[in-house]
C-alpha cells in the first residue's frame, strides 16, 4: 500500500527504491499481533442494519465512530472493571444498575458511568434503523394519554432534550401498568438507576450528532424522530407491561 503512494509523490524510479526498503525493513519486522478479542463477559451488540441506514438525519460516520468506538470504550471498560469483580457478570446489567449501592465501592462509578453507557447504547441502537411513521395500538392510545398525542411527546421531549445541561439523555419510561412518563438524566446515568424501564430514550451528548449538526442539538432532536423503528418501540411496550423487557 505505502509504496503506491510514494510512487505518485516521488515518481517510479525512486518509488521503487523505497518500495523496496519498505519491504526489506518490514520483512525484517514481526506483524504486529492482532489486536485481542475483548475478554470479558460483557459484549458489544451488533448493530441490526448498516451505519448508513439512518442517512440522511444521522450520518454514517457518527453511527460508526458511536457505536464501534463509545459504546465499544463503555464494553471493554466493564470488562475491565469485572477482572477484579467478577460477580458484576452475576446479574442481568439492568440489575446490576438497579442496585449500584451494591456494587464494589472501588468499581461503583466505573459501573455507573460505563454500565450505564452500555445500557443505554444497547436500548439506542435497537429502537432506531426505521423509516419514521408513528405508533399504534396500545402504545399510540398510551401516548395520547399521557402526552396528548405523538406531536406533543415530541415536543416536550425535544425541550428536555434541548435543555438538559452538557450531557446526557432524555427517556421515556414505562411501567407494568403501561404509564408513560418523561425523564431527563445527565453524563450515562440511566431510569433502570432507578428500578424503572427505559422505553425510548435519545442520546444527547455531542458525540451523537456534532460531526452533522455541529452545536444544533435542537436540529439533532428534531431530525431523530425519523430514523425512529416504531414497531421495535410498540414490542419494548408490550414487553414491559409482560414484565420481560431486559435492557
Ligand atoms: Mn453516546
Amino acid at each position: 500500500m505505502i509504496h503506491i503512494s510514494r510512487r505518485r509523490l516521488f515518481g517510479a524510479t525512486a518509488g521503487l527504491a523505497l518500495a523496496a526498503t519498505y519491504r526489506s525493513s518490514f520483512a525484517q519486522t514481526p506483524a504486529p499481533a492482532a489486536a485481542p478479542a475483548p475478554a470479558g463477559p460483557f459484549t458489544l451488540p451488533p448493530l441490526a442494519y448498516a451505519f448508513d441506514a439512518n442517512e440522511p438525519h444521522i450520518d454514517a460516520t457518527t453511527m460508526m465512530i458511536h457505536h464501534d468506538r463509545h459504546h465499544a470504550a463503555y464494553v471493554a471498560n466493564m470488562n475491565a472493571a469485572a477482572k477484579d469483580y467478577p460477580q458484576l457478570a452475576d446479574q442481568p446489567l439492568q440489575t446490576l444498575l438497579a442496585r449500584l449501592s451494591d456494587v464494589p465501592e472501588a468499581v461503583r462509578t466505573a459501573v455507573r458511568n460505563s454500565g450505564g453507557g452500555h445500557a443505554n447504547h444497547t436500548m439506542f441502537w435497537t429502537i432506531m434503523g426505521g423509516k419514521s411513521g408513528a405508533p399504534t395500538g396500545e402504545l399510540a392510545a398510551a401516548i395520547t394519554r399521557e402526552f396528548g398525542g405523538l406531536a406533543q411527546l415530541q415536543t416536550a421531549f425535544n425541550r428536555a432534550g434541548a435543555g438538559q445541561f452538557g450531557s446526557g439523555w432524555v427517556f421515556v419510561t414505562v411501567n407494568k401498568d403501561g404509564k408513560l412518563a418523561l425523564v431527563a438524566r445527565p453524563n450515562q446515568d440511566s431510569p433502570l438507576m432507578d428500578g424503572a424501564s427505559v422505553l425510548m430514550g435519545n442520546d444527547v451528548w455531542e458525540h451523537a450528532y456534532y460531526l452533522k449538526y455541529q452545536n444544533r442539538r435542537p436540529d439533532y432532536l428534531a431530525a431523530w424522530w425519523n430514523v425512529l423503528d416504531w414497531s421495535k418501540i410498540e414490542a419494548r411496550y408490550a414487553a414491559a407491561k409482560a414484565g420481560t423487557l431486559a435492557i
